[in-house]
This record gives C-alpha cells, structure tokens and sequence, in this order.
C-alpha cells in the first residue's frame, strides 16, 4: 500500500497539493507506487524560508554543545530504524539493498562525525599588536540554508548538508528530488524526532524544479535564504550559481563528473578489473563519482579489455532486494536520457560486456537476469572501446550503466584526456609506481583521487567536491563543511581605557641591521 507524503513547513504539514500531484514509483517493479506525493509551489518554498528565518534566532542561541547531542540523537534514531530506511530506499530508487544500507550507514557516519563539533567549533584567541588589548574569532550561523538534492542518494547526501548546517546554528528549508520523496520525508522526520528539533528549524518542499526555482528567487528577494547547498546537474548549477550572485552569495554546489580511471603498466589488472566493474556499473552508474572513461596504457589494454569484458558479462544485474551489481535506472526520466546516450555510440565504436545495448527485455535479453525484465527500468551494461576526445561519450556525462574506454602510451597524455572533459570531481589511478601516483595527483583537476581504488565510494569525512564543471570549489564533509555553514567573526576588545590606533600606536624594538659576525 502506498503512502501520501507531504511538504512540512514550520512544523505543520502542507495541507493540499498546491504544486499538484506525482507518484512515486518503484523503478525495479514500476507498477508499484511507492508514495503519492503531494507537491507544493514557489509559495510553499517561500513560506519555507520564512518559517526557517522565523526559527533561525532561538535555535542559534541554544548552545553548540546541545545542538551536538541533538544530531547525536538523530544519528541513533537512524541507526535504530536502519533497515526500514533502506528498504525504502531500494523501493524508490532500485538501488541495491547492501548499497542502500550503506547509504544509510553514511548518515550514521555523518552524525558520528558532527555530534562531536558540537563542542569543538572552535574559534581562535589572537595576539593584538598593542598591549591591553584582545582579538578573537566566531563561527556564526550563515542563517537560513536552502538545500536542493538529487535523489540518486536521496538519504546520505542530503545529510552532508543537513546535519552540518543545523549542528552549526542554521536553519534548513530542504527540497528534496521529487521522485525520492518518500525517502526524503523519511530522513526529514528521523532528524526532526531523532533531534528533537522546534518547528521551523527543519522544513520539508517537495515540488518540482521550475517551481523550486521560482520559490528560491522569491525567498532570496524576501532576505530569507542566505545559503544555497545544490547537488545536480551542472546545468541547473550554473543556473543556480548566477541566481545566488546577484544576491551576493556563494552557493555550496555539488555537480556531476566525467570521472576517468588510469590504469598503468604496473597495475594489478584484476584489481583494476574489479574496480572498474563497480564505480561503472554499481547504482547503475548513477552516482556523480561513477566512471566514466578508462583510459589504459596501450600495452595492457588486451589483458584488462578482455578481462573487463567477461566480468561485465558475468555481473549479476536484476531485481535490487537480489544481491546484484545493480538494478533498475531511477526513474524513467533517467532512463529516456540514458536511452539518448545510446544513440550517441557510433560505427568507430566497439561495444564489449554485452551483446545487447539498451532496455533489457525478454526479446532484448541478458543471460542470467535476476528477476523480471519487463517489470523494471533495467537496461544492459555497456563498454564502448575506443572513444575518441571529440565523442560525446567521452565528453559529457551519461549517467547510467555505460563506461567509454580508450587508450593512452605516456602519462601525461593519460593526465590530458583524463582532464579533457572540463569535469573535475572524482578521478582514479591503478599503479604500484609511487611516482606515478604522486605525478597524476598533481595534475589532475578532480578534488578527488583514489590510488588503486574505485572512482565512488568516498568516506563520509574527507572534503567532497570538485572543480570546474564539477563544482565551484566549495567541499562538503568533515571540518571542511564549517566554511560552508559557518562565517568567521572577528572581535577586538581594548581595555587599555585609551584610543589606541591600529598600525599607528604601535611600538616597535629598534633593530641593528648593520651588526655583522666577526670572521
Ligand atoms: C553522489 O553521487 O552524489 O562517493 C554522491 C560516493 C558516495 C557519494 C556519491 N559516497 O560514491
């Protein structure tokens, strides 16, 4: 039986649909309906941020420490409700269930990492340059932090920006993916009881994404939002950024990647074939940190594209509850768009890992499918060999069960096509040289790199992001989100009972630059 999930603002849920209404479906079963989601509009946005900017005073006073032992609350109430979680999380999104659950566990990870900030968010006591007086450093709140999320991790990624900005001192309007809502509104009331949290410290908007756009401007103009945190597209990013400029502000952005994979001479091949089978193929390559292009030194390029190819052959993919390597696509937008990168294969291509490209059916089959084809969005693994820089599949994102491959001869030249996309998150390299290791992370462009590891699977406290199109350069996680969700105030404080000016009241010892050492 499906659910009716609804936007909360201000501690209320929104009554109606005034956004309209969409359903939630199960991308593995899509006959099954998982929520039926009642939209908001720009007005439910708006009146988010004014609920936030309402709340945002009172829950900055109650103090850092106490704020930490509520996201240390919202960390066990998730834990205890773990597997239900999960489980929905596989139902809206067909990821696999062991994935889902360590998706969960991120959040987990988060809260762990953030409970303890609570006590830390440290300022900083500094020397003044005259006597009686001090200088000291505050994190403040930004204020109201309004954070739109993709639903390819409907759950984990959300929580990089949620824990954090509310741990800080924030208040947070959340709009999550449509298509996840059911999983978002999940999330969103594990923070609020797990927390403990007062009305309008955490708000919930579900719509769409013109509406969404249209809220934000009007909160933005309303002075109710003071920090934008966006995972997407880098289209909608760029839209987001520009939005968030006229207003002065820096908005935290997590986009997509072309993230490449090196893969040397000295390289343990089937390491390197494992790897390269999960961050193409896991969540089927929809992760912003899936892999999008190998690129292999020519003298082993036999070995691992045959040993690449049987593994891909091989690799369970079906019903997500199964233990597959991956499932469904998320939803049927993902998969029209997908569909659209499979046009893009052309005749100086050569397709490995399957026989069949596109939707996986019973006319259109793959050996050892898990479960029903006709039932889901599944489609079949493909490696496209020897794309070429000027190829759009080597050149965009794709977003689905697709990996390109090419080959390079020296490591430089491997750097430049790994570079040449304009992407800049995630990136990895497969060596036993420490040497070559060292030179690929110098100049790479990705914020990101694995040493003998796959391109996904970051841990939930080193800085996130990416740069150029990737990013704006803004990093999630860890203490390197404080910067996001925190500014620096700095306080003099003279008890000298005198006017003391700075740089001009200043003594200075008398140096003797002409003292030399006897010879
Ligand atoms: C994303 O796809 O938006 O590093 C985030 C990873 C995950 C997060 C992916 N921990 O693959």
């Amino acid at each position: 039986m499906s659910r009716r999930v609804t936007s909360v603002v201000g501690g209320l849920e929104v009554p109606g649909a005034p956004g309209g209404c969409v359903q939630s479906v199960n991308p593995a079963r899509v006959s099954e309906v998982v929520a039926e989601v009642a939209l908001g509009d720009a007005g439910t946005f708006a009146a988010a941020a004014r609920a936030a900017r309402a709340a945002q005073r009172s829950w900055a006073d109650v103090p850092a420490p106490v704020r930490g032992r509520a996201v240390a609350h919202m960390g066990r109430l998730v834990e205890a409700n773990a597997e239900r979680l999960a489980r929905l999380v596989t139902a809206e999104t067909g990821k696999p269930y062991a994935e889902a659950l360590g998706e969960v566990r991120e959040i987990v990870d988060t809260c762990d990492f953030f409970l303890g900030e609570g006590r830390r968010l440290y300022g900083q006591t500094v020397p003044s340059e005259m006597p009686d007086k001090q200088l000291f450093t505050f994190r403040t709140p930004v204020g109201v932090a309004a954070v739109i999320t993709a639903g390819n991790f409907p759950v984990a990624v959300p929580s990089w920006y949620l824990v954090p900005a509310l741990l800080c001192g924030n208040t947070v309007v959340w709009k999550p993916a449509d298509y996840a809502s059911a999983s978002a509104r999940a999330l969103f009331d594990l923070l609020g009881h797990g927390g403990g949290l007062p009305a309008g410290v955490l708000n919930l908007v579900l719509a769409d994404g013109e509406q969404t756009f249209a809220g934000l401007t009007r909160a933005l103009q309303d002075g109710c939002v003071d920090k934008i945190g966006f995972t997407g597209s880098s289209t909608v990013g760029a839209r987001i950024g520009e939005l968030a400029g006229r207003h002065l502000q820096s908005p935290c952005l997590e986009l997509g990647g072309k993230n490449p994979m090196v893969i040397t001479p000295t390289a343990d091949i089937d390491l390197a074939v494992s790897a390269a089978l999960f961050s193409g193929f896991g969540t089927a390559g929809q992760r912003c940190t899936s892999l999008g292009t190998i690129i292999v030194h020519a003298s082993i390029a036999g070995e691992f594209t045959s040993k690449l190819d049987t593994a891909v052959r091989q690799a369970p993919v079906g019903d997500p509850s199964a233990g597959v390597l991956y499932g469904p696509m998320l939803n049927q937008r993902f998969a029209d768009r997908f569909e659209h990168y499979l046009t893009c294969i052309q005749p100086h291509h050569h397709l490995l890992g399957s026989d069949h490209t596109g939707r996986i059916t019973t006319r259109n089959p793959r050996p050892g499918f898990i479960g029903d084809p006709a039932a889901g969005l599944y489609y079949h693994p493909v490696v496209v060999a020897g794309v070429r820089q000027d190829d759009t599949l080597f050149r965009e994102e794709t977003f689905g069960p697709i990996i390109g491959l090419t080959t390079y001869h020296d490591l430089d030249e491997a750097i430049t096509l790994a570079n040449a996309p304009g992407y800049g998150l995630s990136s990895s390299i497969y060596t036993r040289d420490a040497a070559d290791a060292f030179h690929f992370r110098r100049h790479i462009t990705a914020g990101m790199i694995s040493v003998n590891n796959s391109t996904s699977g970051a841990e939930a406290h080193l800085p996130f992001g990416g740069n150029a199109k990737s990013g704006n350069g803004s990093r999630q996680s860890g203490t390197w989100i404080l910067d996001q969700f925190t500014r620096w105030q700095s306080m003099n404080w003279d008890y000298s009972g005198t006017l003391q000016k700075a740089q001009m009241d200043t003594t200075e010892l008398t140096p003797d630059q002409s003292f030399r050492l006897d010879d």
